[in-house]
């Protein structure tokens, strides 16, 4: 099993707890790569490699990708836009959509609106209903092929989708609207249905929501979405395609300034992030 890290000095793979830096890789082009693991292997094989990513910079695995995001794809979803929605008429929409043939895909951030693990994400200041939505993130080659995986936080302004769905981009498109780390988990397969993930949200010493979904609960494949998303679509340098969330906490929570947001995908890792 391969992780890839972007850091400020460059693309590093850990394997087995081996970290080999690899800093002549341009980011990009492994995005056009049909194996980006059988590239690094053959690397990793002839390259020095180090106990720790200690003295590097972890940054967002991203360079030039767009992100996109599928939307709808869990019950748990579903109900909570429905909620909503439910005010100014527009719950019917979620649950079509949900059952539809033709997924939800929208465009959730290109690169400059992405951070990394321990870098801050923020809530609109024209809301005053944000969620973090922790969601399993495709990473996608220019031809199609999925192969990787990292954690996503399709941060979401609850008040503004909720008033109208035309209001959709609002929600989700904004200055570090979007978190992704903290590494590419490279695999040619799909992780297990029993895969969790995890979110906890920490404000001060108090642990503010606590909860978890599986794969399981995921209604499309993975494979399904690329494809939708591939329909008449060039992706130059590759792009991320978030899977939707099956976690949103009850309607009477929000997020506030300094909360710390945890996202945990075995055998990821963890993507941490604090509301600014
Ligand atoms: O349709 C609204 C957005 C849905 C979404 O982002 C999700 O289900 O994760
Ligand atoms: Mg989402």
């Amino acid at each position: 099993m391969m992780r890839l890290y972007r850091t400020l000095e460059g693309a590093v793979v850990e394997q087995d707890g081996a970290f080999t830096p690899l800093p002549d890789i341009e980011w990009n082009s492994l995005f056009r790569l049909s194996d980006p693991a059988a590239m690094l292997t053959d690397r990793v094989v002839s390259a020095a490699s180090l106990p720790t990513l200690s003295r590097q910079t972890v940054l967002a695995p991203v360079e030039a990708q767009e992100v996109w995001a599928a939307g709808v794809t869990y019950f748990r979803s579903r109900d909570a836009r429905m909620e909503e929605a439910k005010p100014a008429g527009g719950e019917d929409f979620y649950a079509r959509v949900y059952e539809a043939e033709r997924p939800e895909l929208f465009m959730k951030a290109t690169p400059h609106r992405v951070v990394g693990t321990g870098q801050g994400v923020r809530i609109r200041a024209d809301s005053h209903w944000n969620v973090p939505e922790p969601e399993l993130t495709l990473a996608i080659n220019t031809e199609g092929r999925i192969f990787g995986v990292t954690i996503g936080n399709d941060m979401s302004s609850r008040d503004i989708e909720g008033e109208n769905p035309l209001y959709l981009p609002q929600a989700k498109v904004y200055d570090q609207c979007c978190a992704l780390g903290p590494c590419i988990l490279l695999t040619n397969e799909l992780l297990h249905p029993t895969t969790e993930i995890s979110l906890r949200i920490n404000r001060g010493a108090q642990t503010v929501f606590d909860g978890a979904t599986t794969l399981a609960q995921l209604r499309r494949t993975p494979e399904e979405l690329s494809g939708w998303l591939f329909r008449d679509n060039s992706f130059p340098n590759g792009c991320f395609l978030m899977t939707g969330t099956g976690i949103v906490p009850t309607s009477t929570f929000t997020l506030k300034k300094g909360d710390i947001i945890q996202i945990t995908i075995e055998p990821i890792g963890t993507l941490n992030n604090t509301v600014l």
